[in-house]
C-alpha cells in the first residue's frame, strides 16, 4: 500500500536534488546487491579486474552490502551527472579552431573540465546540508562516487537511472554521458523500479573496440580497455596494444561515440564540466613531451587527468605519436628517448614511438640511445625498435 509520507518525502527528496543541479535521480533500496557482487567477484576471479591492485575481493564484499557501510541504511539516493559537453571539433565557442597542423591527442570528455570528484563533492555537501529540512528530521547518511565499495553502476541499475550497456556502461533516458554517485540514507523512501530497457540486438561499441576489450556483452577486459592502460597502469603498455591505441592520451569514448542511445544525448549544464580551451581535449602532444613536473601539476590542477601522473601522460603521448605516425614528431621523440632521464617509462615508449615513425633521424637517435642507455627495459624496447624502424614505411 502507498505511504503518503514516504511518497511525499521521495518527491521533496528528488525536487531537492534536480534543484543542486544533478540531472537524473533515482531511489534504490538498501538491500545487498548480490547478483552484480557475484559477477563482479567472478570477473575478479577470471583476471578480468587483473592491474588493479586496489580492486580486491574484500572491497566488493564490502560494497555489496550498504549495511556495511552505513549499519541504518534503508535507502540509496542514486544521482547522475551529465558531461556531455560539446567537442572543441564540433565548433564549440570555448574550443580554438583546430586546423591539421598540430599533432593532438584526445582526452577522453568526463576528463575535458574539472574534476568530476570535486564538482560532485560541492554539490552533494550541499545536497546533504539541506537534506534534514526536507526529511523534517536529522539524517544519517554516507555518499560516494567512483572511489568507494559500492557498485556505482549497479546502484543506478536498480535505481531506474539507467540499464546496462553492453559496453558495461550505464545508459540513461539522456545518453550514456553521465557520471554516477550515491548517498546511503537512513531515510526510508520510495524505490523506483529498474529499467526494462536493453541493448536488443546491436552491438556496436563490441565491433568498434579497437582493442576488442568487450569480450563478451556485459564483459570488460580491464587489462586490454584503453582507459585502464592511459589511466590506471603505471608501467609499460602491452606492445600488442600500443597500436591499437589511436591517439588516446586520457581513457577512451569510442565504446560511448558508437552507441545509437547517445544520437540524441541531451548536452550537459553543469559549466565546471566545460573544456576551459581546446587543448583540454586535444591536447598538442609535443608540447606534452616538454612538460615540466611543475607545469603539468599547474596544468591540471583540478583535472582528472592528473591521475596518470606526468610521467603517464607523457607515455601516453609518445603511444599517439607513434599510432599518428607523422616524421615531424621525431625530434621531439629522440630528444625525449635521450632527455628524459627521470622516466625510463618515456624513454621506453619514445623508442617505440621512434621505431614506427622511421626514416634516418629516427634510426640515429635509436643508435645514439643504445649506446648509451643503461636500463635494460629500455635498451630492450631500443633493440626492437630499432628492428622495426628498418621496415618502417616512409610517411
Ligand atoms: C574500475 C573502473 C574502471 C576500470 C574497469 C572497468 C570495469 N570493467 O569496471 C577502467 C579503468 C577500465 C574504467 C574505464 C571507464 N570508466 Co570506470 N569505473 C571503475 C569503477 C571504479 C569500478 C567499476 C566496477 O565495479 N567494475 C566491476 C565490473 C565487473 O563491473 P562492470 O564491468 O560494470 O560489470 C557489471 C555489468 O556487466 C553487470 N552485468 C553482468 N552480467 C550482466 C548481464 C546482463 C544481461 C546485464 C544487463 C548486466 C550484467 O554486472 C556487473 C557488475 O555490476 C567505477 C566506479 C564505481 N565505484 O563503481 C567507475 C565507473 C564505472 N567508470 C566510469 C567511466 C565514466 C568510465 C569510462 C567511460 C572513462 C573513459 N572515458 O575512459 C571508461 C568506460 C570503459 C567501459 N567500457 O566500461 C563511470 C561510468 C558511468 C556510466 N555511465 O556507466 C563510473 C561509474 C564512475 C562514476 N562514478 O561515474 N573504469
Ligand atoms: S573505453 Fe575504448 S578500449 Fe575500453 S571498452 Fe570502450 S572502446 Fe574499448
Ligand atoms: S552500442 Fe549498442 S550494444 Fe553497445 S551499449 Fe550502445 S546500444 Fe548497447
Amino acid at each position: 500500500m502507498d505511504n503518503p509520507d514516504r511518497s511525499q518525502r521521495t518527491a521533496s527528496v528528488k525536487a531537492l536534488a534536480r534543484e543542486m543541479g544533478f540531472d537524473l535521480v533515482g531511489i534504490s533500496s538498501a538491500e545487498p546487491f548480490t547478483e552484480r557482487s557475484q559477477a563482479t567477484l567472478q570477473r575478479v576471479q577470471e583476471g578480468l579486474m587483473d592491474g588493479l591492485p586496489w580492486f580486491t575481493k574484500e572491497r566488493v564484499s564490502r560494497g555489496a552490502d550498504p549495511r556495511h557501510i552505513l549499519p541504518t541504511a534503508r535507502s540509496i539516493i542514486s544521482l547522475a551527472l551529465n558531461y556531455h559537453t560539446p567537442s572543441p571539433t564540433e565548433g564549440s565557442p570555448m574550443g580554438e579552431p583546430l586546423g591539421g597542423r598540430p599533432l593532438r591527442g584526445w582526452v577522453a570528455r568526463y576528463a575535458w573540465g574539472e574534476d568530476y570528484h570535486r564538482v560532485f563533492q560541492r554539490k552533494v555537501k550541499l545536497f546533504l546540508e539541506r537534506l534534514p529540512g526536507v526529511a523534517g528530521r536529522p539524517v544519517a547518511a554516507r555518499w560516494y562516487t567512483d572511489t568507494g565499495p559500492l557498485l556505482d553502476r549497479a546502484v543506478a541499475e536498480r535505481a531506474g537511472v539507467g540499464w546496462f550497456g553492453k559496453n558495461t556502461n550505464i545508459l540513461t533516458s539522456i545518453g550514456s554521458w553521465v557520471l554516477l554517485a550515491e548517498v546511503i540514507t537512513d531515510l526510508e523512501l520510495e524505490p523506483d523500479r529498474p529499467l526494462k530497457k536493453t541493448c536488443g540486438l546491436c552491438r556496436a561499441c563490441m565491433d568498434a573496440c579497437p582493442t576488442g576489450a568487450i569480450v563478451a556483452p556485459y564483459v570488460l577486459d580491464n587489462a586490454r580497455c584503453i582507459s585502464y592502460q592511459t589511466i590506471e597502469n603505471r608501467g609499460a603498455i602491452p606492445r600488442e596494444i600500443r597500436p591499437l591505441m589511436g591517439d588516446w592520451v586520457f581513457g577512451c569514448d569510442i565504446c560511448q561515440d558508437v552507441c545509437p542511445v547517445n544520437r540524441k544525448a541531451q548536452l550537459a549544464r553543469e559549466y565546471a564540466l566545460f573544456a576551459r580551451d581546446g587543448e583540454r581535449a586535444r591536447p598538442e602532444l609535443l608540447g606534452l613531451l616538454d612538460l615540466t613536473e611543475a607545469e603539468f601539476q599547474e596544468r591540471y590542477r583540478n583535472s582528472a587527468v592528473r591521475r596518470t601522473r606526468l610521467s603517464g601522460l607523457k607515455r601516453n603521448a609518445c603511444v599517439a605519436l607513434g599510432n599518428i605516425g607523422d616524421r615531424r614528431a621525431v625530434p621531439s621523440l629522440a630528444r625525449a628517448l635521450r632527455e628524459s632521464r627521470e622516466s625510463g617509462l618515456v624513454r621506453a615508449h619514445a623508442a617505440w614511438a621512434l621505431g614506427r615513425l622511421g626514416g634516418a633521424e629516427a634510426e640515429a637517435a635509436l643508435r645514439e640511445a643504445l649506446a648509451t642507455e643503461q636500463d635494460e627495459g629500455v635498451r630492450e624496447e631500443t633493440r626492437l625498435a630499432l628492428g622495426e624502424v628498418r621496415t618502417a614505411a616512409p610517411h
